[in-house]
């Protein structure tokens, strides 16, 4: 699926310099294919603010064709008519996510071994997350560090689905993710933190794009 090629990640913990709808904005400008609204902020960051800002990135993104997709939270990926929902192994149950959604949205489950994997295809996954591939700043309670071979041990278990890589990912690993058989890489901080946002996501683009 093409796109899920450069999955970009992003909430307002995540925006140090810039704000979110900057950031957003010139990642789409770079050439992200999709992306998805993880907001984990600080506490002064009710339900309303999250909402708010939600809804801003996701006019961002219905203009520009990005495919909006929502972390964990079904509710508010419905009350955003959001393109789909994301879910990890302790979030809301992948079955549920997608009975919630309906059969025509978006649903990713974030994996990480193969009996993990098939039983999000049981699910309905659309498709896969695994990580994280490398040391990332952007999330505390990871499991540990996936092998490169993991993508072709998931094709070896006869998952089909896509594999979109993350953690850590960053132009300089990149090509090795790719070339280990992902589908495609999902990135916060090499797209937040880069000095000129959209000449960086341009030269990932082109990371996936062959
Ligand atoms: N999930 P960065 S790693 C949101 O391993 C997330 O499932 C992970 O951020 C997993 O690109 C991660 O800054 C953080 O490393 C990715």
């Amino acid at each position: 699926m093409d796109l899920l090629k450069l999955y970009f990640i992003m909430g307002s913990q995540d925006c140090l310099v810039r704000t979110p709808e900057e950031t957003l904005s010139l990642a789409i400008e770079g050439g992200i294919t999709s992306f998805q609204y993880r907001e984990k902020g600080n506490p002064s960051f009710g339900e309303v603010e999250k909402y708010e800002l939600g809804k801003k990135l996701r006019e961002l993104c219905g203009k520009h064709g990005i495919p909006f997709i929502v972390n964990d939270d079904l509710s508010l990926a419905i009350a955003l008519d959001a393109d789909g929902v994301h879910v990890g192994q302790d979030d809301e149950n992948a079955r549920y996510a997608r009975e919630s959604i309906g059969p025509n949205k978006i649903l990713g489950v974030s994996t990480h071994t193969i009996d993990e994997g098939l039983q999000a295809v049981l699910d309905g996954a659309d498709y896969l997350g695994i990580g994280p591939m490398y040391p990332t700043i952007s999330k505390a309670d990871t499991v540990k560090q996936q092998n490169l071979a993991i993508f072709t041990e998931f094709r070896g278990a006869g998952i089909q689905l896509p594999l979109v890589a993350i953690g850590g990912i960053n132009s300089t690993n990149g090509e090795e993710v790719m070339n280990s058989g992902a589908t495609g890489l999902a990135i916060i901080s090499d797209i937040c933190r880069a000095s000129n946002i959209t000449e960086h996501t341009k030269l990932l683009r082109r990371l996936v794009s062959y």
